[in-house]
């Protein structure tokens, strides 16, 4: 029940998903994904997971907890060694059809299976760790212990920027941890979803242990599962994907006395001083802000340039950003590829025009790639895919609404200021604070941006994308709410702490209340050993 078939049936190239039981979508009820990179391309036909079965693959997933709970986590971290060296096999694989399912560059795929393979391979060997700890008693006679708890049922909800590797991030330590999945994949990202899916069970996951349903937007089965909250049947939820989103959810598990995971937008900020290595920050910059087309929550949304440098910076920029190569995700040489999805695309379209009604000036005009114009380099297919040119906004502000709103694409703003305390405030100057960058060769500079920026992530001398899969990834007010994914961190997202005291005295013995005659106490041990030495 619950499985995913992946068939090359009828429809050729296309992924036909099901995780409906008994195996077939209801007619009607289909998501269909087309390649960003050429519309005509139909990638995956997934169906579109009703309310009641969201429901049931949360009440399968209830079943198969006490079980999984139950497996020693070594084994479990086993199945996740299983996993990587299945996701190293089919890497290549695996690549392809994230490039062509979400219109990721070939060796950005490549990485972001890479990502998953190490988040696998780290997780394998928590297993034999996963520690509690022993803490000593204030009584004799008395031991104290601490174990990780799982929480039960999770549901999660990812976006299709990263289609393995974010889900790999939420789905790999849950599983370690004892926990039991339903997962809700972008609608962007159906098929990439199936095959991950497909992995793990190759690896040995048992039936219901992590459930697949499908759905996108209002009405549909990310909702559902939010609903399931509300009707106790999850016990967690971890979300990526917008803020505005991630409030809706958050206020939904706070009913419940749940804390949720989310990891939500960003306007990061990615300042040079006037001491920074140009060139260095240049590159830095122009791959922060249009390397995945702008579309990672990492991504650059303001270059803060101290204005001793900002002329020579502005000049190498954009010298930099026009000679970018755009083009087919799967050309092995393009620095960035399509839109996801026409909804991040028309977003971006109209941004322009909200930038110059704050004021701004356009020093790129990034535009639509249509079938009209011919662009040097451009390897893509200009009529059926999603393409676009850098935009870069100049005379900007950090009031103005392009510098406050997260854009999803190829878009960056330049704001000029005098300093490194401008510079700091500027950077703080939106809501946002999930990753941030700084060029300087000054070492105290560097040390007053780490501690000073209100941010989760700070790179020095890097871009502000780039997070690697061991280091706790997550931010600071609305983008998200202090929880954080990867490495050792994240295993605090999917346990709960469980005291534990075993008293072998053979009598009650009472911690934390003051002691009357006779009786053993906390603070009584120390007297009735000093009256034990002779
Ligand atoms: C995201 O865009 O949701 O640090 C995650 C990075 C990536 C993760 C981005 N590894 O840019």
């Amino acid at each position: 029940m619950f499985q995913t078939r992946a068939q090359q049936e009828g429809l050729p190239h296309t992924l036909l998903v099901s995780n409906v039981p008994g195996g077939v979508a209801r007619p009607g009820a289909e998501l269909t994904r087309r390649s960003p990179a050429n519309r005509d391309d139909l990638v995956t036909v997934a169906p579109q997971s009703t309310r009641e079965q969201v429901f049931e693959a949360c009440e399968n997933a209830r079943r198969a907890a006490a079980g999984w709970a139950r497996v020693p986590a070594p084994e479990r971290g086993r199945l996740l060694g299983r996993l990587a060296q299945l996701l190293t096999a089919e890497k290549e694989r695996l690549a392809r059809f994230v490039s062509r399912e979400v219109g990721k560059p070939l060796r950005e795929a490549r990485g972001s299976v890479q990502e998953a393979i190490d988040t696998a391979e780290f997780f394998q060997s928590e297993g034999r760790r996963l520690y509690g700890q022993t803490v000593p008693s204030e009584l004799p006679n008395k031991e104290l212990y601490t174990y990780r708890r799982p929480l039960g049922v999770v549901g999660m909800i990812t976006a299709g920027n990263f289609p393995i590797a974010v889900p790999s991030w939420k789905i790999v330590p849950a599983l370690l941890t004892g926990n039991v999945v339903v997962w809700k994949p972008s609608d962007d990202a159906p098929g990439t979803a199936a095959l991950f899916f497909e992995l793990l069970r190759r690896a040995g996951l048992p039936s219901g242990v992590v459930n697949v349903v499908h759905g996108g937007g209002a009405g549909a089965a990310g909702e559902f599962l939010i609903e399931a909250v509300d009707a106790g049947l999850v016990d967690k939820v971890s979300f990526t994907g917008s803020t505005a989103v991630g409030r809706k959810i958050g206020e939904v598990c706070g009913r419940r006395l749940q804390v949720p995971s989310l990891e939500l937008g960003g306007k990061n900020p990615l300042v040079v001083l006037a001491d920074a290595d140009l060139e260095l920050a240049v590159e830095g910059a122009v791959w922060a802000s249009y390397g995945t087309a702008g579309q990672r929550c990492t991504s650059a949304g303001n270059i803060i340039v101290d204005r001793r440098v900002m002329a020579a910076f502005r000049e190498r920029f954009v010298r930099r950003a026009t000679s970018l190569k755009i083009g087919s995700p799967l050309d092995e040489h393009v620095d960035y590829g399509p839109f996801i999805n026409e909804r991040f695309l028309e977003r971006w379209v109209e941004q322009r025009a909200v930038g110059l009604a704050d004021g701004a000036s356009l020093l790129l005009d990034g535009k639509r790639i249509g079938t009209a114009e011919t662009l040097p380099g451009f390897s893509g297919d200009a009529a059926r895919g999603l393409y676009a040119t850098p935009r870069l906004f100049d005379d900007v502000r950090i009031d103005m609404r392009i510098a406050q709103e997260e854009c999803f694409g190829p878009t960056v703003n330049l704001i000029e200021v005098d300093g490194l305390d401008e510079a700091i405030r500027t950077a703080n100057g939106t809501p946002y604070g999930l990753s941030s960058a700084i060029y300087t060769r000054d070492a105290h500079a560097m040390l007053r941006f780490k501690e000073e920026i209100h941010a989760g992530m700070t790179s020095i001398n890097n871009s502000t994308t780039g997070a690697e899969a061991h280091l706790p990834f997550g931010g600071n007010g609305w983008s998200g709410n202090g929880t954080r994914e990867s490495g050792i961190w994240v295993l605090d997202s999917y346990t709960r702490w469980q005291a534990v005291n075993v008293d072998l005295a053979g009598k009650l013995q009472k911690a934390q209340i003051d002691v009357v005659d006779g009786e053993v106490s906390s603070g009584s041990a120390l007297a009735a050993a000093a009256a034990a030495i002779p």
